[in-house]
């Protein structure tokens, strides 16, 4: 039986019932697709995610890569690439691609419904599978020999990396020391250890297209300090034909120099690389010639976190169908009402009170964060259909920009914690066992809230960048947008007004935290330069009170859609799907938006008495 337990209902009453995505399908790049075959697509990638792609999700856990510390080679297990194989040749991952690569176009909102199936089945595998989404990057920021380039990613599905991550540049990339040295034929030289390269090597394609960041030497206007001084450089592990792609058989000096062991995600390598040790250069070409590395490198990074964000929901959701499904079976004890009574009936433990709350606790978060996933595709449909018409839509963008810290820093963090709290939970003790794909799923959803960024580097993000150097503006495009729908009368009125309370909290943090920020800036008359550590006190606390506000909505506007369904008479599976969803929104808004005031509370309170504390005090 297969471990990963989807969703295509819900996916379905996102894209089509809430979010109206027939209005993208049909039309420009989109034209060939309708409800009907997005519908017939989903199905389809989820048979294939439930069935081959999941099948050796525990096997690569158990038995994960091997690595040879003299050959420095990766040995994948055989049944991952298998799986590996199958996704390739399924050719779904060209929904990721423009035509004009390869690909098919797919808008995104479509796209991220279809890649949470392989992203919940097997989630290493997509990251295996992202060199020819790589391509798309270099395409768009290369020269022609760059296009080349990514033609072979995409003809010869080449595996690729992104590498930022150094022993002593972590979240701080612009600490980062690998130099580039500049070669007369216009090829450059990497020297440096990079880690934590997550597939630096392995034997599942013929090459490996390194992305990586360094410094360069001796470059006039470039090679600064910090983030703006480093570059981007493609280099390969097998140097290859330009024109052909074909290998030369001669070997690059990139080397994995140790493959990490883990908590989880064993079967994705984790890998330290070692550039132009042992006397072979690690050579590469600079990325469009132009020296604008973290920028271009951002572009990656902005897909990633995307990417990790609905990784971390795809598990949360099969944690809790699989919660669902053991708790509907599992007979425990007697109902509460009968709790004195020796001869009572054994029943399911759905029928205990604390079960039930933490089922719903369970499926209102999976399904909140779906919504909070796809509401931010829909956002990306906008950008998408702009600039398929040649123009942009700045608004979109900046949305989107201020949605990206939520799905990844709010969305890792809630579904890990509610994975481990709620979901491995329900099973009781066997929740721990290596039987149930639970203790997995914790342990390989950890590092959701680590990599893309930490959630203090998600949480400084959105207030520092998103915020405060975008005026607000796509805080006041969403807000005015919740704001609106709280004041509109419809079904769950006391819920709505419970969300236009969390909605008012939530703004007078963010504005307590410019308050602060402004009385640090010296410009300013009075002011306190450490005023700046009591934004920084609480910039997760607003990444997170916005999450709740964003969540709450889409699962309020989700039972909108519900009520009016049920009103029209839906009756069977569609009647409880409708009556679950309804049920959720109300769970969501009165255990969840309380808390709200108690945050904005916790953050007026903030003084700089931590910050005062010596370190020898902790
Ligand atoms: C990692 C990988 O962890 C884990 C999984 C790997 C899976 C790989 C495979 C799957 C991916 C597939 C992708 C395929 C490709 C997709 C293509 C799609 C078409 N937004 O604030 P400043 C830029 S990897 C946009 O001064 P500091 C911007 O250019 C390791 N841009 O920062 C800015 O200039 P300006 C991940 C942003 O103080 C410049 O940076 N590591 C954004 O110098 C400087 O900005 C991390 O994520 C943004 N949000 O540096 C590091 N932010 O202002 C986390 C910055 O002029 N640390 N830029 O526009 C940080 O993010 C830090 O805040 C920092 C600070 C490094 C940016
Ligand atoms: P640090 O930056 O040392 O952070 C330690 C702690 O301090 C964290 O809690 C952090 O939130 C906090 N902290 C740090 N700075 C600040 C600050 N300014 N304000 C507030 N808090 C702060 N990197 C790549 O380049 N490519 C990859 O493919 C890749 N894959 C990875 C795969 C795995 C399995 C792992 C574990 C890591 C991977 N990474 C990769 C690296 C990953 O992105 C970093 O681990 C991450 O960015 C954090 O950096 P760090 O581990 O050095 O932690």
């Amino acid at each position: 039986m297969s471990h990963y337990k989807s969703n295509l209902r819900d996916a379905s009453f996102n894209l089509f019932e809430l979010l109206g995505r027939e209005a993208v399908l049909g039309h420009g790049p989109a034209a060939d697709l309708d409800r009907e075959t997005a519908e017939a697509m989903l199905a389809e990638v989820v048979a294939l995610a439930t069935t081959k792609l999941a099948g050796s999700f525990a096997e690569g856990d158990r038995n994960p890569p091997r690595y040879d510390p003299v050959a420095r080679t990766v040995t994948m297990p055989e049944p991952v690439k298998l799986a590996f194989k199958t996704w390739m040749d399924s050719d779904w991952w060209r929904v990721e691609l423009p035509a004009e690569l390869g690909g098919v176009d797919c808008p995104p909102s479509l796209r991220w419904a279809i890649l949470e199936q392989v992203l919940g089945a097997n989630p290493a595998l997509y990251m295996y599978a992202a060199g020819p989404k790589f391509g798309q990057v270099i395409w768009a920021n290369g020269t022609e020999r760059d296009r080349q380039v990514a033609r072979h990613l995409v003809e010869r599905q080449w595996g690729a990396t992104m590498i930022l991550t150094e022993p002593d540049a972590g979240s701080d990339v612009g600490a980062g020391r690998t130099r580039a040295l500049p070669q007369p034929d216009g090829t450059w030289h990497i020297e440096g250890v990079k880690r934590f390269i997550t597939s630096g090597e392995h034997d599942l394609t013929e090459n490996i297209l390194h992305l990586v960041l360094a410094r360069p030497v001796g470059v006039e206007g470039a090679g600064g300090p910090g983030t703006k001084g480093l570059s981007l450089f493609m280099v390969p592990k097998h140097h290859f034909d330009l024109e052909t792609g074909e290998l030369t058989g001669e070997r690059n000096g990139v080397w994995a120099t140790n493959v990490e062991k883990k908590m989880g995600i064993k079967v994705s390598t984790t890998c330290e690389m070692t550039f132009g040790a042992d006397g072979t250069p690690a050579r590469g070409w600079l990325l469009g010639e132009v020296h604008d590395g973290i920028a271009q490198m951002f572009q990656v990074i902005e897909h990633a976190r995307m990417m990790v964000g609905t990784k971390a929901i795809a598990t949360l959701s099969t944690g809790y169908l699989n919660a669902l499904e053991y708790a509907r079976t599992r007979v425990q004890g007697a109902d509460l009402t009968r709790a004195g009574d020796r001869t009572a009936p054994r029943v399911t433990i759905t029928h205990h009170p604390d079960v039930r709350r933490s089922l719903m606790t369970q499926k209102m978060w999976a399904e909140a964060l779906r919504s909070l996933v796809l509401f931010t595709a829909s956002i990306q449909d906008d950008v998408w259909l702009a600039a398929s018409r040649g123009g942009r839509d700045p608004m979109a963008e900046r949305v989107n920009d201020l949605l990206l810290p939520l799905v990844k820093g709010y969305g890792s963090e809630r579904s890990w914690v509610v994975l481990g709290t709620e979901s491995l939970q329900t099973l009781g003790g066997s929740g721990f066992l290596s039987d149930y794909p639970l203790e997995q799923y914790v342990r390989d959803a950890k590092i959701d809230t680590l990599y893309e960024g930490t959630t203090a580097i998600q949480g400084q993000d959105l207030f520092f960048r998103k915020i405060v150097r975008d005026d607000g503006a796509a805080l006041g495009w969403l807000s005015a947008r919740i704001g609106a729908f709280a004041e509109t009368a419809g079904p769950l009125p006391e819920e709505r007004a419970m969300l236009q309370r969390a909605l008012g909290d939530a703004g007078t943090m963010v504005g307590l935290l410019v308050q602060h920020l402004r009385s640090a800036d010296p410009r300013v008359e009075g002011s306190d330069v450490r005023n700046v550590y009591k934004v920084g006190l609480n910039t997760t606390r607003v990444l997170m009170a916005l999450g709740d506000v964003v969540c709450a909505w889409l699962l309020l506007r989700s039972a909108e859609v519900a009520t009016r369904r049920l009103e029209e008479g839906a009756s069977g599976e569609d009647a409880d799907f409708y009556t679950g969803k309804v049920a959720a929104a109300r769970h969501f808004a009165q255990t969840v938006l309380p808390h709200l005031t108690a945050e904005r509370k916790i953050a007026e309170s903030t003084t700089l008495d931590l910050m005062d504390l010596p370190e020898s005090a902790f």
